[in-house]
């Protein structure tokens, strides 16, 4: 199935040593290898029929390769979100301008103040997004992003997190009625009528796979759930994301697909 036809991303910028992090991967990220390794993942995107538009790095923001956060692109309109973290919250203004090439104004709306909400707590499963609330995603948000939605004529409901960053931190929709799940997610009642892949504590950084037009994409290091999705008859490529990893980043921050 072909879903997807562009994607966009950002090279990292050398400021991305100063990104935000929890400290739960340590390390400071190479800066020359976080590079490599974003080259490889555009080409490994390429491989999946998608037109893919590379922004060049921006070093006022530290964290803004990961264009998952400051908009949520859907088949009928685009959303400007409202980051949480400050130091990503103007990250936006150069999103929505790159946005405007892809979607006629009166389709791009807007997560304003004192909502928050950043992308990477949405989850699109076909025309219902699921949207974790979490520490960057609040309850006003959530609503002003519903309420959106509900004028394009999709669904929304919430999922309480509490264990990670972002929803697809420890969840992601691979089509077909099948997830991958782990943590606090694994027998959320949200979830019940998917079919679940549950990934092992120490493979849980792998629940953020990315499927694009039938490709799964799954970062390296992570063989039980690499052979999971085999299982499942996907074709996969393995990426190496350890230098975005240190800085709570993985596949699916890195892009924006629609
Ligand atoms: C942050 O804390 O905002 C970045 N260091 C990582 C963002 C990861 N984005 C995502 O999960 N969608």
């Amino acid at each position: 199935m072909k879903k997807y036809s562009n994607v966009i991303v950002r090279i990292p910028c050398r400021a991305m040593a100063k990104g935000i992090t929890s400290g739960l991967y340590p390390g400071s990220p190479d800066y020359e290898l976080a590079l490599v390794q974003h080259a490889a993942y555009i080409e490994a995107l390429k491989q999946c029929r998608v037109k893919v538009t590379v922004l060049p790095a921006d070093e006022d923001f530290p964290d803004s390769c990961f264009v998952e956060d400051p908009a949520v692109l859907t088949d009928r309109c685009a959303i400007i979100t409202n980051p949480a973290a400050t130091s990503r919250n103007g990250e936006i203004i150069s999103m929505e301008k790159e946005i405007m090439n892809f979607y006629p104004r009166e389709r791009i709306e807007h997560i304003t103040y004192p909502g928050t909400l950043e992308g990477g707590d949405v989850m699109m499963c076909g025309n219902h997004f699921f949207v974790g609330r979490s520490e960057r995603t609040n309850e006003e948000g959530i609503r002003q992003f519903a309420a959106i939605l509900e004028k394009y004529g999709h669904s929304c409901s919430e999922v309480k997190l509490k264990e990670v960053l972002h929803l697809k931190t420890g969840v992601n929709y691979l089509e077909n009625n099948i997830m991958l799940v782990s943590g606090e997610f694994t027998d959320k009642p949200e979830f019940a009528a998917y079919k679940k892949i549950v990934i092992p504590q120490d493979e849980a950084y792998a629940a953020n796979c990315i499927w694009v037009n039938d490709t799964v994409i799954v970062p390296l290091g992570y063989p039980t759930v690499l052979a999971a999705v085999q299982s499942l008859g996907y074709r996969t490529i393995v990426v190496d994301t350890s230098e975005f990893r240190k800085l709570d980043g993985g596949l699916s921050c890195l892009s924006l697909r629609f």
